[in-house]
């Protein structure tokens, strides 16, 4: 098979690429591991920048998520005693969406833009040093196949091979020691935007899905076991975390339909080229879902992606091929500090004094005009390409 770009992942990295090329008029095949229906339903990220949402919304992505979409204007910081609400609208003129990742990709999968090879083994990439790259795999029907192109886009997350395809890569890496319980519960969300919650007993966050699903995240020790975790250990466990009976406010508690444990870290694989192989979204880099970025990455990355694949295999301008790996990572970077600070302002160490010192820094976060705006900014998101 020949084509001009291969693209290794149908997460919402690879599927929005090759929505975004097909709507430049270049030609990509989509090589996925996984089956349609494994890729659609997997749970995840559950929050859009409003940049996401502007792209999304200028390639015809935009209406399901108007129509079922949720606007927030913030998000409301607390800690024992204290709930306070960050305005972003009001901080930074942006707010962001509640719009859960497996909506998107339902998205892109109904656009029909995306040629996706399903239940593919054995992904080799061939060749990346010169200008016909090619990748080889094994087919579902177990049929040896290759395709030849211009370029490889790496989109295949943080297991897939495309990461190793670097030489000489740097990569820097840092493994917080906690994990996140999540659940997914059908009960309608017991608050109106999203409750970050610092407490003693440890970080806990309500999020939703819609006005009937409920999200909500406990910390937890690594290696913790999710069957140690009834639901009425959960629920208790979010009840006291994030207040119920504080001020009135309560916890509705509900059916849990999903629960997993998910290991926070960051990490950061650099450069994002080599040769004609590109990296974006997860395959470069991971962070803790705290800041709400990793989806929002993968979106900047592939905007930018796009951008310079058309303009080096349809204008024969390299330009912003060149730039794209230095032009990605400064907004990574950005995403990476910003979901390092939130989350070590958020999770309890156990250390009195990193105690004092989040306490103060949520206080000075909640009641600063200066300290929310960095908050929001950061949370908010900045325009694609800044
Ligand atoms: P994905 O979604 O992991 O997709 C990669 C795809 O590549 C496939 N693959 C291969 N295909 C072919 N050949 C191979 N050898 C392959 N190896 C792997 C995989 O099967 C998969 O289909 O990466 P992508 O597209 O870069 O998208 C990144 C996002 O999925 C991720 O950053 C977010 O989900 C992170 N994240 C959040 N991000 C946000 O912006 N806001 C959030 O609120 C948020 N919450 C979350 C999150 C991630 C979570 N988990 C479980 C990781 C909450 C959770 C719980
Ligand atoms: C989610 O809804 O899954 C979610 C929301 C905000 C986060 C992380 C996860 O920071």
């Amino acid at each position: 098979m020949r084509t001009e770009v291969v693209i290794i992942g149908a997460g919402p990295a690879g599927l929005l690429l090759a929505h975004l090329l097909h709507r430049a008029g270049v030609a990509a095949i989509v090589l996925e591991t996984r089956s349609q229906e494994y890729v659609a339903a997997r749970i995840r990220a559950g929050i859009l920048e409003s940049s996401s949402v502007a792209l999304l919304e200028s390639v015809g992505l935009g209406a399901r998520l108007r129509a079922e979409g949720h606007e927030h204007r913030g998000i409301y910081l607390q800690w024992p005693g204290q709930r306070h609400h960050l305005d972003f609208v009001d901080l930074t003129g942006r707010s962001v969406w509640v719009y859960g990742q497996t909506e998107v990709q339902k998205d892109l999968v109904a656009a029909g833009t995306a040629e996706v090879i399903y239940e593919v083994t054995g992904v080799r990439l061939h060749d990346l040093d010169g200008e016909r790259p090619s990748v080889t795999f094994t087919d579902r029907d177990g049929a040896p196949r290759r395709v030849d192109a211009a370029a490889v886009a790496g989109c295949d997350g943080s297991f897939g091979p495309s990461r190793q395809a670097v030489p000489a890569a740097r990569t820097f890496e840092r493994t917080y020691p906690y994990s996140w319980l999540g659940i997914l519960a059908d009960v309608a969300p017991s608050t109106d935007e999203l409750i970050y919650a610092w407490h003693p007993e440890g970080f806990a966050l309500h999020s939703m899905r819609s006005p009937s699903v409920s999200r909500l995240y406990l910390q937890v020790p690594n290696d913790t076991d999710v069957r140690a975790w009834s639901d009425d250990r959960i629920w208790d466990a979010l009840s006291r975390r994030l207040g119920h009976g504080q001020d009135g406010w309560t916890l509705t508690p509900g059916p849990i339909t999903d629960r997993s444990v998910l290991p926070m870290r960051s990490h950061v694989h650099t450069p994002m080229r080599h040769g004609r192989l590109f990296l974006a979204g997860d395959a470069a880099h991971i962070v803790p879902p705290t800041g709400a970025k990793g989806l929002n990455l993968a979106i900047a990355d592939v905007t930018l992606l796009a951008r310079a694949l058309t303009a080096l295999l349809h204008e024969k301008n390299p330009a912003p091929a060149d730039a794209y790996s230095d032009d990605a990572l400064r907004r990574v970077w950005r995403c990476t500090h910003f979901s390092w600070w939130m989350t070590t302002m958020l999770h309890t160490s156990g250390d009195p004094f990193d105690a004092e010192l989040q306490l103060s820094q949520l206080r000075w976060v909640a009641s600063s005009r200066a300290g929310a705006a960095g908050l929001a900014e950061n949370y908010a998101g900045l325009p694609i390409g800044l």
